[in-house]
């Protein structure tokens, strides 16, 4: 498994692709950023305040790493556990609490499940419920590019669960096949809700599964920032020189629920937690920044409480938001609406109620 730096901070200076210092403080500001939402989010939505989460603490290496060789051309064709790679896009943080919340401020007016938030601006598609959907999209949106001659790279991402189904079988095929400019980015957390790696497949890797396909696969420590730059960084300059797809299995553990739907300690055994603590992306990079003497630019608990405050403001400026318009139940969908849902919207606003909806915290994801 390619690792630059170990679990307590040192690391392998041939390996080290010294990054400029400002480069280094940034990522680890955005990793600490996306925990610190994990946090804050998953404790609005126990008091009622946001109606379903999806934490990705102890995956905030993968996804900053993943999406910081990208170039803003690129495309990220994201699952629903991305957060990290939306914010190093430059995705506002306050676009994405307006999704959380739904509000009329939301890009998406509402209308997507909470977490499946997208941004035009940023190249971020909105992702689909239904698991693996994203990669033969994201393998499509590489082949345009190629035909077009545009140089431009997608990155998609989906987890270990996502190997077991049609679509990235489908996907990975035609990458293979077309030699589409795409980064396979698997983060193997270990499980699909309840379901461990060893009941997902027979096979000893999931990056070994890329040779069926006729490319390369690597195994990525995942919890290890600087290796997921250098790994899609690699990956991304080979797509770009029309060296064709990589698939990047990135090695790491969800520390969380699955949502906030989900309680992880019916099924899985603590102390696999607890090793996996040990690991933890934050605190490596952490080590790591010690070890370069770069930390001292650093002062932890302002940067902290910068964060926590910023997160506050947006929840603050979106919780005063009003619900979506009614009339966007039925907008953009046609260019002109037919008379019929022009006669369905008419009865709607007449009867004038605001209905808001229950949003239940079981959503089926
Ligand atoms: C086609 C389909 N089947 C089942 C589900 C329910 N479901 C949502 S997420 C998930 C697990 C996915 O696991 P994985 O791909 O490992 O991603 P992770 O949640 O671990 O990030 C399942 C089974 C779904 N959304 N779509
Ligand atoms: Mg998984």
């Amino acid at each position: 498994m390619f690792r630059i730096v170990e679990a307590d901070g040192t690391f392998d200076a041939a390996l080290d692709p010294r990054l400029p210092e400002k480069d280094l403080l940034n990522v680890y500001r955005t990793m600490l950023l996306v925990r610190t939402l994990d946090n804050r989010m998953l404790s609005l939505q126990r008091q009622g305040r946001i109606g379903f989460y999806v934490p990705s603490t102890g995956q905030e290496a993968c996804q900053v790493g993943a999406t910081f060789p990208l170039k803003p051309e690129d495309w990220v064709f994201p699952a629903y556990r991305e957060p990290g790679a939306a914010l190093w896009r430059g995705f506002p943080l306050q676009a994405l609490v307006h999704q959380f919340f739904g509000n009329a401020a939301d890009l998406e007016k509402g209308r997507q499940m909470p977490n499946h938030y997208g941004n035009r601006e940023v190249n971020y598609v909105t992702p689909s419920s239904p698991v693996g959907t994203q990669i033969p999209l994201a393998v499509g949106a590489a082949w345009a590019a190629k035909i077009r001659g545009d140089k431009v790279v997608t990155l998609v991402f989906f987890g270990d669960g996502a190997t077991s189904q049609g679509d990235f079988h489908s996907g990975m095929n035609f990458a293979g096949v077309f030699k589409t400019p795409t980064i396979f980015l698997c983060q193997n957390n270990q499980w699909a809700i309840s379901v461990p790696r060893e009941q997902q497949t027979a096979a000893k890797t999931l990056a070994i599964k890329a040779q069926a396909y006729g490319f390369e696969g690597v195994r990525v420590d995942g919890n290890d920032v600087l290796a997921m730059i250098e790994a899609t960084d690699q990956a991304a300059v080979k797509a770009r020189g029309g060296g064709g797809p990589t698939l990047i299995e990135a090695v790491t553990y969800r520390m969380g629920p699955h949502s906030s739907s989900d309680d992880p300690t019916r099924y899985r055994p603590a102390a696999q937690v607890e090793e996996w603590r040990r690991k933890d992306p934050i605190s490596r990079f952490k080590g790591y920044l010690e070890k370069r003497e770069l930390w001292d630019e650093i002062d932890d608990a302002a940067l902290q409480k910068e964060l926590d405050d910023q997160i506050t403001e947006a929840i603050r400026v979106a919780e005063k938001a009003p619900p979506p318009a009614l009339e966007t139940v039925f907008t953009d969908v046609y260019a002109e609406l037919p008379p019929h849902l022009r006669e369905q919207m008419e009865e709607f606003m007449k009867s004038g109620e605001r209905r808001r909806p229950e949003i239940s915290d079981k959503f089926p994801l």
